[in-house]
Order: C-alpha cells, then sequence, then structure tokens
C-alpha cells in the first residue's frame, strides 16, 4: 500500500466517521422532555416561586394555592386563568378563550409548547398592590441541536485541515 492510498483510506475513514457521526448526534443529544410539578404560593402581593423556569417541551403539572387571601393566577400566552382560596387544598382554573367558567381542580396539566417569557399575574383584585401582583415563566429553548450542528462543524473542519496537511509532516 502506497502512502497516499493509505491516506485516502484514513481520509474516507475519518469521513465515514463524520457522516455517522452528524446523522447520529441530533438523535443522541434531543432533550428527553421531563415533567415538572410546580406549587405556586400567592400571598399579598406576590408570588412563590416569582419566576419558574422550564424548557420547552416540558410536561408541566401545576398547583395553585393562595395563602392568606383569594388571588388568581392568569397565565399569559397559555390561555389560562387560575383561581385559589386560602385554606382549599384544590383551586379553579378556565380557560379565557373559550368562555368557559372557572372549575375546581387538584392539579392542571399542560406542555410548555412556546418558547419566550411569559407573565403570570393575579386575576382576581386582591388589594392595593393588586396590580403589581405578577410573576414569570420562562420557557427556555432547545439549545442541544445548535450544539450538535457546532460539533459537526468543527469536526468537518479538523478533517478539511488533516487532509490539507502538506505530505511527510
Ligand atoms: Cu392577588
Amino acid at each position: 500500500m502506497s502512502s497516499n492510498s493509505r491516506w485516502l483510506t484514513v481520509v474516507a475513514g475519518a469521513v465515514g466517521l463524520l457522516v455517522v457521526g452528524a446523522l447520529l448526534l441530533p438523535s443522541l443529544l434531543r432533550p428527553k422532555p421531563v415533567d415538572r410539578t410546580i406549587t405556586v404560593e400567592a400571598q399579598k402581593y406576590g408570588y412563590t416561586p416569582a419566576v419558574i423556569k422550564v424548557n420547552k417541551g416540558d410536561r408541566i403539572t401545576l398547583r395553585f394555592k393562595a395563602k392568606d387571601v383569594t388571588h388568581g393566577f392568569f397565565l399569559e400566552g397559555y390561555d389560562l386563568d387560575g383561581k385559589a382560596r386560602p385554606e382549599m387544598p384544590s383551586f379553579w382554573v378556565r380557560r379565557p378563550s373559550t368562555g368557559e367558567d372557572f372549575h375546581p381542580v387538584d392539579e392542571i396539566t399542560f406542555v410548555a409548547d412556546r418558547e419566550g417569557k411569559f407573565r403570570y399575574r393575579c386575576s382576581t383584585t386582591c388589594g392595593y398592590m393588586h396590580p403589581f401582583m405578577q410573576g414569570e415563566m420562562i420557557v427556555a429553548p432547545n439549545r442541544l441541536f445548535p450544539v450538535s450542528i457546532l460539533l459537526a462543524l468543527v469536526t468537518t473542519v479538523f478533517t478539511l485541515l488533516w487532509f490539507a496537511r502538506p505530505e511527510g509532516k
């Protein structure tokens, strides 16, 4: 085997590995959506937690409690409105866009399928600071796919550099 043909074999092998890697990486790195159970507690004039961070695709099971007086939980962008009274283990929800009435639930489950920042705010007048009672749900985008593209590009560049390396060095 001449050194040229050995070199070609090495390059062909590297290219083959690159192709296989590029094909496999996205499925290996795709994040599995997780189930998150979040209890939001409302108390004059704020929420605990004040910020909810999830990833796009996560399935959120939400429980909502009021600690002092009746509070609301209107989540922008997700068509969700809740209402909770103190001392009650359950709460009430409705989908505002459907015009339905509040109905009692123990929890509500939804998929965080829209990325971005979504404010939640009190939808039941609870006192003089009521208009300022709000929190934020942050739905992070899927960053792993760009990472896999970056890895594939880095591999390509190294392969090209190796291929372009002068012989005998
Ligand atoms: Cu309130």
